[in-house]
């Protein structure tokens, strides 16, 4: 197979859009070259005990913050900000969203979760970097204004995610499809991996934290024992780690549903629209997927607050349709 670099992959995909500037393609550069400084020190957590480890400070969320949860934070902003093509940016490590007064031209605005799936860390199994662009509504030359980060996701003009894993993989779309890149260490480049995938259907995999069971709607939980059903011997397997982008990652390529519903403690859901939902979505719809609150498509919802949550069922449109089905 051809080696084919992500800049390379890039610059022939801008090629092919007329009026194309380069300021997306600058930002999927961005990104990627802050995966990599992520994913350098995210190798070295296990041993470097300076690095793993509570910074004892909560987010905005209530949530603890990992120390590699701010660096990759910090490092994401600092790529973005640095290369110009980003006026702002909205992370659900920062209470609010941040403007580049030095980047008023800039048209886009990105969204990410810096370090998804951080209490992983700790455990040496796989993390995420999620990431969702805009473009801005508001003026050029203008500061950005809340307006141009809480648009609805079948606005994004693109989104992926970075995953941390056995090899870090950066998995994108600009609504043409999806495609995979891994990271070849010995040369320090994404190389074309998994070109235009597609997530199969008719898998029998589900992904829940089958433990909040008894907190679920009716619905969710008839789905659940509907997957439990062992009679002719159909039973689904269950796949779960608790990393968002992992759990997700596997069900993209072998097909499968990811499913964080509702819960009593969480009745809004647990997961992020805006930095967690609407990338994902969008990826998992380029790839023939579906997407869905149980109430809307998630790509539809209209976003009120930026670190609002969302109940979310992802994954190969057979399955997301079966558990519409039971909730109904
Ligand atoms: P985080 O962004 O604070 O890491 O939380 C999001 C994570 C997801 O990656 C994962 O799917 C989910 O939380 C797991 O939640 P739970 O531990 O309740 O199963
Ligand atoms: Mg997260």
């Amino acid at each position: 197979m051809q080696l084919v670099t992500l800049d390379e992959f890039i610059a022939v995909n801008q090629e092919k859009h007329a009026g194309a500037t380069g300021e997306l393609s600058g930002l999927l550069r961005d990104i990627s070259l802050a995966s990599k400084l992520v994913q350098r020190d995210l190798s070295k957590a296990g041993l470097v005990d300076t690095i793993l480890g509570d910074t004892e400070k909560t987010n905005i969320q209530g949530e603890e913050v990992k120390k590699l949860d701010e660096f990759a934070n910090r490092i994401l902003i600092k790529c973005l900000q640095n290369s110009g093509d980003c006026c702002g940016i909205a992370s659900e490590e920062e209470d609010d969203f941040v403007c580049f007064e030095n980047r008023l031209n800039a048209k886009y605005v990105v969204l990410f979760d810096p370090l998804d799936g951080s209490s992983n860390i700790d455990v040496i199994a796989p993390v995420g970097t999620i990431f969702s662009i805009f473009r801005r509504v508001s003026a050029l030359g203008k500061p950005c204004i809340s307006e141009d980060f809480l648009q609805t996701g079948d606005k994004q003009i693109a989104a992926g995610y970075v995953i941390y894993g056995s090899s870090t993989m950066l998995v994108y779309t600009t609504g043409q499809g999806v495609n995979g890149f891994t990271l070849d260490p010995s040369i320090g480049e994404f190389c074309l991996s998994h070109p235009d995938i597609k997530t199969p259907q008719g898998v029998k995999s589900y992904s829940a934290n089958q433990g909040n069971y008894n907190t679920f709607i009716d619905g969710v939980k008839k789905f659940i024992d509907f997957c439990q059903d062992s009679t002719d011997k159909r039973a689904y397997s269950l796949r779960y780690i608790g990393s968002m982008v992992a759990d997700f990652h596997r069900n993209l390529l072998k097909g499968g549903i990811y499913l964080y519903p509702a819960t009593t403690d969480a009745p809004k859901g647990k997961l992020r629209l805006m930095y967690e939902c609407n990338p994902m979505a969008f990826l998992q719809e380029q790839a023939g997927g579906k997407a869905t609150s149980g109430d809307a498509r998630i790509l539809d919802i209209h976003p009120v607050t930026l670190h609002q949550r969302t109940p979310v069922f992802i994954g190969s449109s057979d399955l997301v349709d079966k558990v519409l089905h039971f909730m109904e």
